[in-house]
This record gives C-alpha cells, structure tokens and sequence, in this order.
C-alpha cells in the first residue's frame, strides 16, 4: 500500500537517555526494555501509525570520537555497532520487528523501504569513511520533514528549561531559553541547544521529553506535550 496512508512518528531515543553518562560503554538496559516494552504498546494500538526509532552515541560514540588517533574512526563505529546491538536486541525482545540501519549508511530511500516492507527502521549516530559525525538529530529532522512526522526527542531531562529554572511547555523562539542544558562533556555533535537550533532552522515543530519517567514515551507517541513543544512551524 502507499506508504502515503499512514501516520508517522519519528522518535530519537538519545544517547544521555539510553547510555549512563559517565561511564564509558555502559547502557541502562532497564531503562531500555521498559522504553521498548512502551513503544511495543504503542505499535499494537495504532495499526494506522508507522514509527521510525533512531537513538544517539551516548557513553559510547561520543566518548571514542571525544579520543583523537589514528584509530577514531574504526572505535567510533564498532561503538556504535555494539550500542546498537544491544538497543536492537532489546527492542527484538518486546516484538518489535526493528531492522538497524547504520548512520554511515543513511539515505532516505532505504527507510522508505524498510517502511514498505513492514520493517520498523531503527537508525543510528554514526561515523563515516570521511571520519564525520552523522548526527541521529539530523537524520531525525530530515525524515520528519520528508514523511511530514510528528518529531520526538527522548531524553534525561525534563525539558527546556526557563530563565525561571521551570520547564517551558512550549518555545516559540530560541532566544526565550534562559539555561540551556548542559550538553554532556565529550559531546560531538553539540547536545541540546544545537538541536533546538536545527528543529527551528528546519521551521519544525518537535517534542523534547524526559524518556526515562515511566509512561512518558507511550505518552509522546500518542501526541501529549509532556516536555518542551519546540514550535520552529508557525
Ligand atoms: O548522539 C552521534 O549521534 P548523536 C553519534 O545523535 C556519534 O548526535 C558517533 C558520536
């Protein structure tokens, strides 16, 4: 069928939310079957809805691009292989029939596909050849244009913040944002405040959300504002 009949959802599950911070490698794996057994909620309610998961570099692609020598490139990749090895198991686990697809190797055309065939597509942060960063938040941003997607950003926080220090339920422009949140220390790709920038610089609306409360994911893929409503589309 025309793949024009559904509705999307874009989900990002970053890498703060679904890695331990601090520590090198690590992976909340509690945290991770309670997000994919939510997602699996979603999946079995809406047969007319279509989810794309992606999730972020964390602990893990971060740290080892954060690490220049000769070896970056390949530790960056087989990091993010192994992250995602471990998020597609778990989401394998709950019934979802997740195919990954490496940032390295992204084009809009092969998550076409694996929507047509069915497939939910799950896509990482990745490194290239050219040792550059493909960000998750970017190729979120380009597949919630293209498919015209409701965007969703998990993350470990509860939102934006305020000058006030209160979550802004919604940010019609970035420069309202008091105290940005602190983008983890080896973060490559620029954390919280780039992301905003790009989902107002693509006049999109999205929805950041603090993925690691219970309920919240189901919550966002039925479309509640539980967090900060980006809105770059006026
Ligand atoms: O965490 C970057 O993806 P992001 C992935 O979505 C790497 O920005 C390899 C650092």
């Amino acid at each position: 069928g025309s793949e024009l009949a559904y509705d999307y959802r874009v989900l990002k599950l970053g890498g703060s939310l679904i890695t331990c911070k601090d520590l090198p490698r690590c992976v909340r794996l509690e945290l991770l079957r309670k997000v994919s057994e939510e997602i699996k909620k979603f999946i079995d309610e809406n047969p007319n809805e279509k989810i794309i998961l992606l999730h972020g570099g964390g602990s893990f692609g971060h740290y080892e691009a954060s690490i220049f020598d000769d070896s970056r490139t390949v530790r960056t990749s087989e990091a993010m292989q192994e992250l995602n090895y471990m998020v597609t198991k778990q989401l394998l686990k709950s019934g979802i029939n997740v195919i990954s697809i490496p940032g390295k190797f992204y084009t809009f055309d092969i998550v076409l596909n694996a929507l047509e065939k069915g497939l939910v597509p799950l896509i990482y942060g990745d490194i290239k050849f050219d040792a550059s960063i493909i960000s998750a938040d970017d190729m979120s941003i380009d597949i919630a244009k293209k498919l015209n997607a409701r965007l969703l950003f998990a993350i470990d926080k509860a939102g934006i913040l305020g000058r006030d220090g209160r979550v802004i339920s919604e940010l019609r422009r970035i420069d309202e944002v008091g105290r940005l949140l602190q983008a983890n220390y080896y973060d490559v790709t620029g954390g919280i405040s780039s992301k905003i920038q790009k989902i107002f610089e693509n006049n999109l609306n999205a929805m950041i959300f603090d993925g690691s409360k219970a309920g919240n994911i189901y919550l966002a893929l039925k479309g509640y504002n539980i967090g900060t409503l980006v809105r770059g589309n006026p």
